[in-house]
């Protein structure tokens, strides 16, 4: 039976105080829904299937390089953070898996397995990490990882992610995801060409070593840690590294890895065509890696990725990309931001559903620009909320997740119990 951390009894008194509003909101948007040849029922089933990951360092407090302010109740350790995902789960219904960070989420995979079964939640993608060094070990990623001159680097860095592919095997985790920081910070340090043939090298052995279920995730990021040149950059590399590795590598996209005004949409509509869109960090930024909360800075921008993932999904009912939240939290409590986040990303792909994709290619086929664009701000003009507060309902979640998260008082009852961290970092890849 799955444990409950938030006591039913609130959610279902919160829930009370809203339903006759809501079931009034659904109907009448359900009539408006019919008159366009769209049936509620059907978008409310696919948003209740809908599910994204949460990072397991999403609920900590997150920090900038130059300071980083605690929050009350932090999660002490892995164990915490999937009670806080847990929480986060039970609410929103919209995010059934936690994704672990090797090595910050080292623990006794059964464990860590037993932890994650109490709420019934599942394991996403693992991440390894290169990009900073792990207390004792031997050889430093100060110069680079999986793409240092280094052979003995190299090797110790190919070691750990082998080392996560088989946590991740015991804990049912079905892909890996790999983030570098390598690169160089100034013109001449590296040689582009032999940096990356090691990092093809490296990544070749991590592959090499996947289950056949399992899948590669690599992402690309075009700046930082390393400022002048980076190996992994954009999404052009990206899919040359996905091509070159073969049938079990993907491309992640994380919506922050990209210069300002990039159409992201777009690269999520080449990686789609040609086969090789693994999934995606949802974000969201204003200048760079900014890490905001998805859909808080341009809720328009992550409509159209999913515009294209529905239009992709239409022609192709294999695909299914990972979906995940990567985002930094640094002045709100992390659970009440990824709720939040969760159910716009969940905003996102039901205001996608709404597009009459028919009257969108007519409109393209008849060169009616207005037309065309008309269609899809329709669908995004749409308050589509109803529907998924519905079924959010319906899954025994909470109308209202923040609402019943703050009746509850779950972080002043954690904040007695966890003490507050002073330091450290929660990273954000
Ligand atoms: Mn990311």
């Amino acid at each position: 039976m799955t444990e409950h951390i938030i006591d039913p009894s609130i959610i279902a008194a919160e829930n009370a105080r809203l339903s006759t509003d809501l079931r009034n909101d659904y109907d009448s948007l359900g009539e408006r829904l019919d008159r366009r040849g769209i049936a509620i029922d059907a978008i409310k089933e696919k948003v209740a299937n809908f599910s994204v990951a949460v990072p397991s360092w999403g609920v900590g407090t997150g920090g900038t390089r130059f300071a980083r302010f605690p929050g009350k109740g932090e999660p002490r350790d892995i164990f915490d953070k999937i009670e806080d995902c847990a929480v986060i789960a039970q609410l929103t219904r919209a995010t059934r898996t936690v994704s672990l960070h090797i090595p910050w989420d080292k623990a006794d995979p059964n464990r860590l397995k037993q932890a994650a079964s109490r709420f019934n939640l599942g394991f996403d993608a693992m991440n390894s990490n290169t990009f900073s060094d792990a207390k004792g070990q031997i050889q430093s990623y100060k110069f680079g990882s999986l793409s240092a001159y280094d052979k003995a680097t190299r090797d110790q860095a190919i070691e750990h992610n082998l080392e996560c592919i088989e946590i991740g095997k015991t804990i049912g985790s079905k892909a890996l995801t790999v983030w570098i920081g390598d690169g160089s910070n100034f013109p001449g340090q590296v040689n582009f060409t032999s940096q990356f043939e090691h990092y093809l090298d490296s990544m070749k052995s991590i592959h090499a070593a996947l289950p056949d279920d399992w899948r590669l995730y690599t992402e690309h990021k075009m700046y930082e840690p390393a400022f002048y040149s980076t190996v992994v950059q954009d999404w052009g590399t990206n899919y040359l590294i996905a091509k070159e590795l073969g049938d079990k590598a993907f491309c992640l996209v994380d919506l922050g890895h990209h210069a300002p005004n990039v159409n992201i949409e777009m690269i999520v509509a080449r990686l789609a065509q040609f086969g090789k869109l693994g999934g995606f960090h949802f974000n969201d930024s204003k200048y760079g890696d900014d890490d905001l909360d998805a859909g808080s800075i341009d809720p328009f921008r992550l409509f159209l990725v999913f515009n294209e993932l529905v239009d992709a999904e239409s022609r192709d009912a294999d695909f299914h990309p990972a979906h995940m939240l990567d985002q930094s939290h640094n002045v709100t409590d992390p659970i009440e931001s990824l709720m939040l986040s969760a159910a716009d990303v969940q905003r996102a792909y039901a205001q996608a559903l709404l597009v009459d994709r028919n009257s969108l290619v007519a409109a393209q086929n008849a060169n009616d620009a207005l037309a065309a664009a008309l269609e899809l701000r329709k669908a995004f003009r749409t308050d589509v909320e109803p529907i998924l507060a519905m079924a959010r309902l319906e899954q025994g979640g909470a109308i209202d997740p923040l609402a019943a998260y703050r009746a509850a008082g779950y972080r002043a009852k954690v904040a007695e119990i966890r003490p507050e961290i002073a330091a450290g970092s929660s990273g954000i890849v």
